[in-house]
C-alpha cells in the first residue's frame, strides 16, 4: 500500500467518525439514540453585506471656518437727492455773434456813431473852438443874460463859463467882442459863482473890476482882449454857449 492510499484511507475514516459524532437537528428528539455532550462552538462566520444607508445626522459642533473672500460688486444704487444750489459764478466774457441779427444792429449803431464823430470834426475844424471835452458856439445874436441862459439850455448847453485860460481864449475867439459868461453874483454880492453855483477857481478880471458900478452889475462879460468886466444882467451881450463833446 502506497503512502497516498494510506492518507486517503485515513481521511475517509475521520470523515465517517465526525459525521457520526455531530448531532442532527432532530438529535434531541431522537428517542432511540442517546444524546452525547454538546460540541464546542464553531469559528465566527464571514462578515455580512453592508447595511442600508442611515439618516442624515445632526449638524456638527466643530470650530467655525476662516472668513471667505469679499463677494462680487453689487449693482449701483438709486440716485441720491439733489444737493443744495452752489454759489453764483463770476460774470462771463461777452459773447461774439458775427452772424446773428443783433450784430447787424450793432454794426449800424457803430456806423452812425462814426458818422457823427466825422461831422463833429468838421464843425470843430470849421469853428475851431473845442477845448478838452467842451465845445463853444455862438448864435451871433445879442440879448440879456436871462435870454442867453434860456437859449443855451434849449440846445442842451449852458452859458460859456471859462475854467482856465485856454477856455477863456476859445470863447474870445468865438465872439471877438462882448459876450456874457456864465458867471454871476446875483445871489451874494461880490461872491461870483458859475452856472452850477460853484465858487470860481479861475478869474481874468480887468483892472479895477469887478466894481459893481452903480450897485447894479451882477453879470460878467468877456471883453475883446479876454479880460472880464461886471455889467448889469439886463444889458445885452453876445451869446456864447458851451456844450459837452
Ligand atoms: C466902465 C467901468 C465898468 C463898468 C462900465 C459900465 C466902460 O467901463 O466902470 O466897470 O462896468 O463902465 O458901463
Ligand atoms: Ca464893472
Amino acid at each position: 500500500m502506497s503512502l497516498f492510499s494510506a492518507f486517503l484511507l485515513l481521511l475517509l475514516s475521520i470523515s465517517k467518525t465526525h459525521s457520526e459524532s455531530v448531532p442532527s437537528e432532530n438529535a434531541q428528539t431522537c428517542p432511540v439514540i442517546a444524546c452525547g455532550s454538546p460540541g464546542l462552538n464553531g469559528f465566527p462566520g464571514k462578515d455580512g453585506h453592508d447595511g442600508a444607508k442611515g439618516e442624515k445626522g445632526e449638524p456638527g459642533q466643530g470650530l467655525r471656518g476662516l472668513q471667505g473672500p469679499p463677494g462680487k460688486l453689487g449693482p449701483p444704487g438709486p440716485p441720491g437727492v439733489p444737493g443744495t444750489r452752489g454759489l453764483t459764478g463770476q460774470k462771463g466774457d461777452p459773447g461774439v455773434c458775427p452772424v446773428c441779427d443783433t450784430s447787424m444792429a450793432d454794426r449800424e449803431k457803430n456806423a452812425l456813431r462814426n458818422e457823427l464823430e466825422k461831422i463833429k470834426k468838421w464843425l470843430f475844424f470849421s469853428l475851431g473852438k473845442k477845448v478838452g471835452k467842451k465845445f463853444f458856439l455862438s448864435s451871433g445874436q445879442q440879448m440879456s443874460f436871462d435870454k442867453v441862459k434860456a437859449l443855451c439850455a434849449q440846445f442842451q448847453g449852458s452859458v460859456a463859463s471859462p475854467k482856465n485860460a485856454e477856455e477863456n481864449r476859445a470863447i474870445k475867439n468865438v465872439v471877438g467882442e462882448h459876450a456874457f459868461l456864465g458867471i454871476t453874483d446875483e445871489e451874494n454880492e461880490g461872491q461870483f459863482v458859475d452856472m452850477e453855483g460853484k465858487r470860481l477857481t479861475y478869474t481874468n478880471w480887468n483892472t479895477g473890476e469887478p466894481n459893481n458900478s452903480d450897485s447894479g452889475e451882477d453879470c460878467v462879460v468877456l471883453l475883446s482882449d479876454g479880460k472880464w468886466n461886471d455889467i448889469p444882467c439886463s444889458s445885452v451881450s453876445k451869446v456864447v454857449c458851451e456844450f459837452s463833446v
